[in-house]
């Protein structure tokens, strides 16, 4: 049985495969399936069709990286998400899907993103959950089978505000179809002020447990830590900045994972770091800029580590991700103070892999990211240790 390398791109498209004795598989679904599974399926092809070829030729090995680009789909729920998704949409992000779900349709409606979806139409008619998470849930398992077919996307970045009743009722059952379907899931959500009162920081406690349950990696950002680096903002500006905060580490993981495979980080590298080992879901992201100085390179690189927004454990870290971007004059002298300080700053044995970037955007600008593993944030650990199955009220 002999399989003709030129008919992948048509697969991706027709969804079946084509062999030259005529026989299809049916049902063969290749963009709807994670990348593993799309390999492991194209690899078995590949090696009924190489059994009479040695090498495999460049018409081949384009058409594999069409079917195995890394899908990757970022969802903002509720108000705070939606916000989020509509900014990150606004900047004009390349190379990826986004998709806000509300039960708001007013919210929905004037939030911008490539695709929308009104969650719960017979639970709340299109006007929101009433701040009551019991309901945002409710929303969402009555459209899960739709959130289902949604959610195919082998990284799946999820975004809300939690401590009002969609982001935190809908977000983890939307997280829970998208691991149906072996989505990576990169949950970034805030904590309420304290200010918001304990009911709503109660209820935010309880959606992180729901969530922290399907994410591989949480984000958590408590909104106090913002209040303590600029004390004085009134509360709506530190809304804009959190935004601002969610939208850059989303869109500077994506564009990571765009350039996998460019400069010596590949999709398996991001993925380890991801990717949930543990009880509870870790996550560490910095992103900091410097003009190059030395001084400022060693300042800005264990500001990264040390993201004051996030306040991470460094000594948890256990694998670290660090990527640096510039224009094409970026020095390896500059990549090794910056890769050297940030080792220094988590434990020995951890494990360290660093990768570079051209980006003619920063100029002389060195933008540097760091993803970490390992360190689990004490939101996280108190909300997963809390009494089992507390339901939403
Ligand atoms: N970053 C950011 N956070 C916000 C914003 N608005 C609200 N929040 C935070 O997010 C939490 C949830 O608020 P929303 O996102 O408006 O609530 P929702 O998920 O739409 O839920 P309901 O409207 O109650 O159905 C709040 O308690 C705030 O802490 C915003 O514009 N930006
Ligand atoms: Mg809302």
């Amino acid at each position: 049985m002999y399989y003709d390398y030129k008919t992948i791109s048509e697969m991706t498209n027709l969804k079946e495969f084509r062999f030259n004795e005529g026989s299809q598989l049916p049902n063969f679904s290749l963009s709807e399936t994670a990348i593993t599974s799309r390999f492991k399926q194209l690899s078995n092809l590949q090696r009924n069709a190489t059994s009479n070829h040695i090498y495999d030729n460049d018409d081949y090995l384009s058409d594999l990286l069409k079917v195995l680009k890394i899908k990757t789909l970022v969802v903002g729920v509720g108000g705070a998400g939606n916000n989020t998704v509509s900014r990150l949409q606004e900047m004009g992000l390349v190379g990826t899907e986004t998709l806000n779900i509300n039960t708001d349709a007013h919210d929905l409606y004037y939030s911008n993103a490539k695709k929308k979806l009104l969650i719960g139409k017979d639970q709340c008619n299109g006007t929101g959950s009433g701040n009551n998470p019991l309901i945002g849930s409710k929303a969402a398992e009555e459209d899960a089978d739709r959130l289902n077919k949604i959610l195919n996307a082998d990284v799946v970045f999820l975004t809300c505000g939690l401590g009002g009743g969609t982001g935190t009722g809908a977000a983890p059952i939307i997280a829970r179809e998208a691991k149906k379907n072996n989505s990576l899931v990169v949950s970034f959500c805030s904590i309420p002020f304290r200010s918001e009162g304990n009911q709503r920081r109660l209820r935010a406690k309880l959606g992180l447990k729901k969530l922290a349950k399907y994410s591989d990696s949480i984000i958590p950002i408590p909104n106090d830590n913002l209040l303590q680096l600029i004390p004085k903002a009134p509360i709506l500006t530190c809304f804009k900045v959190m935004d601002e905060v969610l939208v850059r580490s989303i869109r500077e993981i994506v564009t990571l994972m765009n350039n996998c495979g460019l400069i010596n980080i590949d999709f398996a590298d991001v993925k380890k770091i991801l990717e949930r080992t543990g009880n509870y879901p870790s996550g560490l992201i910095g992103i900091t800029e410097t003009l190059g100085n030395e001084h400022d390179i060693i300042h800005k690189s264990k500001l990264a580590i040390h993201n004051p927004l996030l306040k991470p454990n460094t000594n948890e870290v256990d694998r670290c991700l660090i990527s640096v971007s510039s224009n094409h004059k970026l020095s390896l002298s500059n990549v090794d103070k910056i890769v050297s300080t940030i080792s220094n700053e988590v434990p020995q044995n951890a494990k360290i892999k660093f990768g570079a970037n051209m980006d003619p955007n920063l100029d002389t600008k060195i933008r540097i990211m760091v993803l970490g593993k390992g360190p689990i944030s004490p939101y996280v650990r108190s909300a997963v240790n809390a009494a089992d199955d507390i339901p939403f009220q």
